[in-house]
């Protein structure tokens, strides 16, 4: 027999509006979660039927929707708006669509441990960008963090990827790209109920945000096939251009390029500016843990600049980058569903039309797995010896299985590298010692208002 799911503080015509903050959902769902155990059905007016909506919380039923044999991706509600600019690139395709497979198999080398290491050069190239305006700036400058780990993350990303230069610190305005795609992400995720005009409206600038999006990635591709050094290059959108499918022969269409190219400017900066801004404020808030970090790269690297061989020895400075995703998943939410009719948890009946959204800061957040403490900031967690312990898909901030990230060695050589040369010579101050954190949502987490001045290491004050 199945049993029903509770669909909390649930109204007529409003289903949970009220119960929900549509700027936060994400946080109103883990707090619901919390409240209510570890499923319960979603009833919003712009969740479409017949399919239903259930959000997951625990570590038990999460568990289970991880079984790739028995569950895939589901593009959800929100994927699916995105895929008016993403299309069938790798984030937003399903896994049936030819493209997915071809783009996997080009793709995947791109991004293995090896590719990744020789980008090392051009992700030290922003490292230090970033860090000469801060030393230039010095310590009297007040500065929003997650704007400057925006410009870093964009402008890595475009230059491994597409050797192109956003130069975004030698500039006052973000590059325009930021602001189309912020506002293009926050209509495909709008879950606030709009009225005919404003939806109208808001539609149009949808639409001229998609035509900012595509004019960068086509002005990228017109100047590589204007540049006569092209077939010297290696680079993400080389192997995009030149790339055959090794399993049918098949390489990728311009339009799926372009659809990659958005994908990646996206799904490449987002995340990891997210996660560099929640650690610098856990290693504002714990001076220990911030001593430790300075202690290790003191002992590994010392005063020189950092090399690529230097990051493997640098265990603490990943445990803090991973026990800042355990907390803060910066892409918070990933979906399933069944491939076939079945009983979730023993108990739950979910269909193939239906929706698994696995909440990750409340899996993240489970008691079961994490133990009494896991609000705290605690990166000793996943120290060797202890690390091994911790069940598998447990901590799932890179999603899962086949369509699990595709960028995460990537992302975190340019975390490790960043957070590493940051304590190695900057103090961090926060501006308003009185900063409580709050998150902004998009599809993406992130810390609003926070700001901070940074010091010189050494220097007085
Ligand atoms: Mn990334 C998929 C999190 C950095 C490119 N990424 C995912 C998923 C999560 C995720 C979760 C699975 C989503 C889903 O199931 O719907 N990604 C992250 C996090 C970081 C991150 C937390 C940084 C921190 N991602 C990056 C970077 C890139 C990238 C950097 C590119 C350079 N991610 C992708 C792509 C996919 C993906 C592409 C889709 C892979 C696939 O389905 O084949």
């Amino acid at each position: 027999m199945s049993k029903a799911v509770p669909r909390p503080k649930a109204e007529p015509l409003i289903g949970q509006l009220r119960a929900i903050d549509t700027d936060a959902p994400i946080q109103s769902f883990t707090r619901l979660l919390h409240e209510y155990g570890p499923i319960i059905e979603l009833d919003l007016p712009t969740v479409p039927r017949p399919g239903r909506v259930f959000l997951l919380g625990s570590y038990r039923l999460i568990d289970e929707v991880c079984d790739d044999r028995r569950f895939d991706k589901r593009v959800h509600r929100v994927l699916k708006n995105v895929r008016a600019f993403a299309g069938d690139g790798l984030f937003t395709a399903h896994t049936e669509e030819p493209n997915w497979q071809a783009a996997h198999n080009i793709l995947m080398p791109a991004f293995g441990p090896l590719a990744v290491r020789e980008m090392f050069p051009q992700m030290q190239d922003i490292c230090e960008q970033m860090l000469t305006r801060w030393e230039r700036f010095g310590p009297d400058e007040e500065f929003d963090i997650t704007d400057h780990m925006t410009r870093l993350t964009l402008d890595t990303i475009a230059l491994c990827a597409f050797d192109y230069r956003f130069n975004s610190f030698y500039q006052n305005e973000m590059h325009p790209f930021i602001g189309a795609m912020v506002d293009a992400l926050d209509h495909a995720g709008e879950i606030r109920p709009q009225l005919p005009l404003r939806k109208q409206q808001r539609q149009r600038q949808f639409g001229r945000d998609i035509r900012t999006m595509n004019a960068i990635s086509d002005e990228l591709i017109r100047q590589r096939k204007a540049d006569p050094r092209a077939g010297e290059k290696h680079d993400l959108l080389a192997r995009m251009l030149q790339g055959r499918d090794p399993a049918t022969g098949q390489g990728l269409s311009d339009e799926n390029i372009r659809y990659q190219m958005a994908t990646f400017l996206i799904a490449g900066h987002e995340t990891t500016s997210g996660l560099l801004s929640f650690a610098a404020h856990f290693l504002m808030q714990h001076p220990r843990v911030f001593a430790r970090a300075r202690a290790e790269v003191d002992t590994v690297v010392g005063p020189r600049p950092i090399k690529v061989s230097d990051l493997p020895k640098l265990s603490y400075i990943d445990q803090i980058l991973r026990e800042t995703l355990r907390l803060w998943p910066t892409a918070p939410a990933f979906a399933r569903r069944p491939y076939e009719t079945t009983l979730l948890g023993g108990e739950y009946e979910v269909t193939p039309q239906d929706t698994l959204m696995a909440i990750l800061p409340a899996l993240h957040r489970d008691l079961a797995v994490w133990g009494p403490d896991v609000e705290n900031f605690r990166p000793e967690r996943f120290a060797p010896g202890t690390i091994e312990h911790i069940p598998p898909n447990a901590w799932k901030p890179f999603g899962t299985g086949q369509r699990s990230c595709i960028g995460r060695p990537f992302a975190m050589q340019e975390a490790q590298l960043v957070l590493a040369s940051v304590v190695q010579r900057f103090d961090l101050i926060a501006a308003d010692p009185q900063y409580q954190l709050k998150v902004k949502e998009t599809l993406t987490i992130k810390p609003e208002g926070l700001r901070i001045r940074v010091k010189r290491r050494g220097d007085l004050a």
